[in-house]
């Protein structure tokens, strides 16, 4: 019989039914595709299933071994480690992939059974810098405070920095009726979709932001009502604004002034009105600013917290929005909890049944913490559930020597990634359709990702591995999904992500359940800020943020700007992906993406093969030469090793975000 189940990639997480043979057909009862479209990965997901080259065995130095030698070894290991070093001498890093059931597991085992504060994972990569952006304005990071069906009554949807064509195909769906506005430095297939597309140069949307706020002020299109009634702090950004005329903003981003306002007086005349940020926005030193103004831009146009508008960034991977809210990010502790609250500490130490006083504080950013690996006041050993840095870290090839100067390196996946190669252990896990566990999608719905088939026989799942590591540490963990959920619904009780009324069951009946759900029989809350914001006052704050270059512009060494981003056949590090023979098809290579007249200035041609080094690595990939981009900027995918080579590690002073979007490099022809 079908089971109705989620896709294994993105935060839209269609929904899917696997059939016999592993057919997959999408559902119709999920509201997120509910048109019954899946995109090129979600058809093909059932590969991953049966991929000759999945993990079936634990690995130990690179031999086949039992799963209690491989434990027990990382267990004696971890020991010997701690008590040489200190607990902090071992680190967790997690991933936006997992299920809640896991990322509340692992955060956990790390403060509990390992007592480390090192524990960070690759939601920080993400979009940590828009949660840190909502947070600062409306008391709590939903992501997207309402359900995506809500889209489809818009007139005009402002998007800056995604490419949801490419990156959540079923998700334009929602958008056919609106005016699509798309902010993006190269015309991608969103962007020719779009009634407007506004191209300015990468890292500049700050700048952008403000100048569609100062022409908001300037004519006199500013919501007063709203913003008397429901904001504080509109006059210090007013302040802040001024500076920014249009044509001073047309000068730093190379959007016309006429383009800037035929922007704002659409999404002022709208009734229904959207902003949207994605990556491109927010992948960046400055990201949090960056969203911030495009927020601030929402609340003078009196849109967030009512009904049929709204600011929403699309967060990207199957459980990002969950996989931030259970504690397996350094600051933080579940329920969506600060880790420096004492009220906090003592509540989640009391489900844990420990002393406050035991639970370590917080730990270093996903960055900072690869950063730190093997150095002498770092951490010696890393287990890692979930994330492939070798791929998709900042300035990758000093993260790759990091690792390299680990005692030891654990990696539990279902394919033997890059990074999963380096390691001295090796532990198979199970996978999305072999597991029950629920997901929480960009939305802020929690879904039922149900088991659809049987896993293979020496592969276990993520929780098994937790409790086994926990078992041979001195503690009793749950490894059942269920009893786990159960114990992540007491541990969020009361905080900003309140799970305690959802459950399986309750999931299981209908499209799902969103957060925050206080108690048994509460109806879960799709747009929560219809009433009031999440702050003390019920009032969203507009703070004042100001423009400032990217950590790195171009020079006579590095002329041109890189951007990176994604490509619809192939997902993030492409461990999954590049196994996948009709995805490979579809997006064989690594490339660089050039403009007819940059490529004709340095004499290269399509397909040549081309260097693109920057100060910190460089990488050999075939040139795509095309309009769509702007002439000062070149776009390279980094689904392969080779483009993070290139990035910046320049972080966000909040979100602690690398700025993936943007940095300097240069272009050469190999004769
Ligand atoms: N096919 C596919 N789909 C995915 C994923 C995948 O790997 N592959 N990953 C999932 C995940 S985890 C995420 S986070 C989402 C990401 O989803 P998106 O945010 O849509 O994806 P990106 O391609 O990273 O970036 C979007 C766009 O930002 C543009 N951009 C680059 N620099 C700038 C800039 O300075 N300003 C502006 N305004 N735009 C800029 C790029 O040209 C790109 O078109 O996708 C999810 N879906
Ligand atoms: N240059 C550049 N770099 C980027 C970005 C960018 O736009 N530009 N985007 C960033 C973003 S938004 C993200 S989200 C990151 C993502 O980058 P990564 O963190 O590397 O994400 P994935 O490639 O999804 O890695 C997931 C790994 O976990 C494995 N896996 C899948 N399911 C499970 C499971 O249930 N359990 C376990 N244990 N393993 C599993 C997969 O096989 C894979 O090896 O990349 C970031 N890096
Ligand atoms: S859009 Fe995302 S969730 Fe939907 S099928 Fe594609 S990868 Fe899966
Ligand atoms: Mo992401």
């Amino acid at each position: 019989m079908a089971v109705k189940t989620h896709c294994p990639y993105c935060a839209l997480q269609c929904g899917m039914e696997i059939g016999a043979g592993l057919a997959i057909t999408p559902r119709t009862d999920v509201p997120a595709n509910a048109s019954g479209a899946l995109c090129q990965k979600g058809w093909t997901a059932g590969e991953l299933l049966t991929n000759g080259t999945r993990l079936t065995t634990p690995l130990l130095h690179g031999e086949a071994v039992a799963w209690d030698v491989a434990l027990d070894y990382v267990a004696d290991r971890l020991s010997a480690i701690r008590a040489e070093h200190g607990p902090d001498a071992v680190a967790v890093f997690g991933g936006g992939g997992l299920t809640n059931e896991k990322a509340y597991a692992l955060g956990k085992f790390a403060r509990v059974a390992l007592g480390t504060s090192q524990i960070d994972y690759n939601g920080r990569f993400c979009m940590s810098s828009a949660a840190a952006a909502s947070i600062r304005a409306f008391g709590m990071d939903r992501g997207m405070p309402f359900p995506v069906t809500d889209l489809a009554e818009a007139d005009v949807v402002l998007l800056a920095g995604g490419n949801v064509a490419e990156t959540m195909p079923p998700f334009v769906r929602h958008l056919e009726d609106a005016r699509l506005i798309v902010i993006d430095p190269r015309r991608t297939q969103t962007a020719r979709r779009a009634w407007l597309h506004l191209q300015p140069t990468p890292g500049t949307d700050l700048a952008l932001a403000l100048g569609l706020l100062h022409l908001a002020i300037a004519d006199d299109l500013v919501d007063e009502e709203y913003v008397a009634a429901r904001t504080t702090g509109f006059d210090d950004v007013r302040t802040s604004a001024s500076a920014w005329w249009p044509e001073r903003v047309e000068r730093v981003t190379g959007v016309p002034v006429h383009r800037m306002r035929q922007a704002v007086r659409a999404l002022a005349a709208a009734g229904n009105a959207y902003v949207l940020t994605g990556r491109g926005a927010e992948q960046h030193a400055k990201g949090t600013d960056t969203v911030t103004a495009f927020i601030n831009l929402a609340l003078a146009l009196g849109l967030p917290g009512t009904q049929g508008s709204g600011y929403g960034c699309l967060t990207g991977q199957g459980n990002g929005q969950g996989g931030r809210e259970h504690g397996q990010k350094a600051d933080q502790l579940p329920g969506y909890r600060k880790i420096d609250d004492p009220a906090a500490r003592e509540h989640v130490a009391g489900v844990w049944g420990i002393p406050a006083d035991d639970l370590p504080g917080p730990g270093r950013s996903a960055y900072e913490l690869l950063d730190a690996l093997g150095r002498p006041d770092g951490p010696r050993a890393l287990l890692l559930f979930g994330s492939n840095p070798i791929v998709s870290a900042p300035d990758s090839e000093r993260v790759a020597a990091r690792i390299g100067d680990l005692d030891l390196l654990v990696a539990c996946d279902i394919v033997m990634s890059e990074t999963a190669v380096l390691a001295d252990v090796v532990l198979p896990v199970t996978q999305w359709a072999e597991e029950t566990g629920t997901m929480t999608n960009l939305e802020g719905r929690v879904l039922l990702r149900r088991r659809a088939v049987a896993p293979p026989p020496q592969v276990r799942s993520d929780l098994d591995v937790i409790a086994g590591l926990a078992a041979r540490l001195g503690h009793r963990f749950a490894s059942d999904p269920a009893e786990v959920f159960d114990e992540l619904r007491r541990a969020s009780a009361g905080g900003p992500a309140d799970y305690s009324g959802i459950t399986y069951e309750r999931i299981a009946a209908g499209p799902g359940v969103f957060w925050p759900c206080p108690q048994d029989g509460h109806p879960g809350t799709p747009r929560p800020f219809l009433d009031a914001f999440a702050t003390p006052d019920g009032r969203a704050r507009f703070v004042a943020v100001q423009h400032r270059p990217p950590a790195e512009e171009p020079d006579d060494d590095y002329p041109v700007y890189l951007s990176t981003g994604r490509v619809l056949a192939q997902y993030q590090s492409g461990a999954q992906t590049r196994r996948i023979a009709p995805l490979v098809e579809a997006a064989p290579e690594p490339y660089v993406e050039l403009h007819p007249d940059l490529a004709a200035r340095l004499d290269i041609a399509p397909g040549d093969v081309v260097r693109v080094s920057s100060r910190r690595g460089e990488t050999k990939v075939v040139a795509r030469i095309s309009d769509s981009i702007r002439r000062d900027t070149v776009f390279m995918p980094f689904h392969w090793e080779g483009a993070n080579r290139l990035t910046n590690p320049a972080l966000d002073p909040t979100s602690r975000m690398p700025e993936f979007k943007v940095c300097a490099v240069r272009v050469e022809r190999i004769s």
